[in-house]
């Protein structure tokens, strides 16, 4: 019998507390309707931004997970990656993407690696050409703007012009994806809203999408983004209504955890959010950057 469900290869770490990575993807992607078949490319006892944390690195035993999955015949609608335990795995991430994802494949890498203009702790520098590497291989890519600067080899902006916006795209997409995304953009003109921006090859077009920008940062937050963005994608939705789902859901969380006091490691209460997914993209902040 086929699967009812589309499933998702979903190649990240598991970090045990600290909720990121598959343990905000799987919730939200079962919301969504999709199977999601977990990759693990290390597993932690939390995110590597908790002093001390432990990681068990996978990247060894990554081969005969994939020929196992290979002699099973297993089909996915999409592969999505992320955080990886080496920059080795790269390279088997982007033969995965050969061996299993066709013409109709929805590919999506998350260069999860920086942010705030710094290297993830666990992160070797080396990791920055393997990301740009495995990059080339996907249809979206959902990097910050920092892992977009240390891909592309510049400076990361303190602030950028729609007009430079439009440029930071077009160099992202010149590396092979069809529909890059930028979070966490410094727009100079929107320093009151958390933004991002995309661009699609196939119709030409460039947005713009965001949310009025808290008071506070959370861990996670990419990782559930990207996870959203990847459903909506998976669902049908264009790339504008995609973007504005994902900024939804981010901001609605983000929301519903604001109002508690005294939690402990700044992460998302994702559990008292998830039903929002299943609203209706009930503002569309979305505009074309012409
Ligand atoms: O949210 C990105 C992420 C994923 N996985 C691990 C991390 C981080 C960010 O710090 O440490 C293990």
């Amino acid at each position: 019998m086929s699967n009812p469900l589309p499933r998702v290869a979903a190649i990240h770490d598991l970090s045990g507390y600290g909720r990121c990575s598959l343990t905000v993807i799987i919730p939200i992607l079962a919301t969504m309707g999709f199977e999601v078949c977990p990759l693990p490319t290390a597993v932690l006892s939390t995110h590597t931004a908790i002093e001390g944390y432990k990681l068990f690195d996978l990247t060894d035993q990554l081969p005969g997970f994939i020929d196992h999955w290979k002699s099973q015949r297993l089909r996915f609608e999409a592969v999505y990656s992320g955080f990886l335990g080496s920059a080795r795995q790269a390279a088997m991430v982007r033969d995965f993407i050969r061996d299993f994802a066709g013409p109709d494949t929805l590919t999506v890498v998350d260069p999860v690696m920086a942010d705030f203009g710094k290297l993830y702790v666990s992160m070797p520098p080396e990791m920055i050409g393997e990301m740009r590497d495995l990059c080339r291989c996907a249809k979206v890519i959902t990097p910050n703007i920092t892992e977009a600067a240390f891909m592309l080899g510049r400076e990361v902006p303190s602030s950028l012009s729609p007009e430079e916006v439009k440029e930071w795209l077009l160099a992202l997409s010149d590396l092979g994806p069809s529909m890059p995304v930028i979070t966490s953009l410094p727009l100079s003109s929107r320093t009151d809203r958390s933004t991002v921006a995309a661009y699609n090859r196939e119709d030409g077009r460039f947005w713009l999408a965001g949310r009025p920008l808290m008071p506070t940062q959370y861990h996670g937050t990419g990782d559930i983004f990207s996870s959203v963005l990847t459903g909506s994608l998976l669902q049908g939705d264009s790339l504008p209504i995609a973007l504005d789902r994902s900024c939804q859901f981010v901001a609605s969380a983000i929301q519903i955890t604001f109002g508690y006091s005294g939690l402990d490691h700044h992460e998302i209460l994702l559990e008292r959010s998830l039903n929002t997914l299943h609203a209706p993209v009930t503002y569309a902040s979305y505009e074309l950057l012409a």
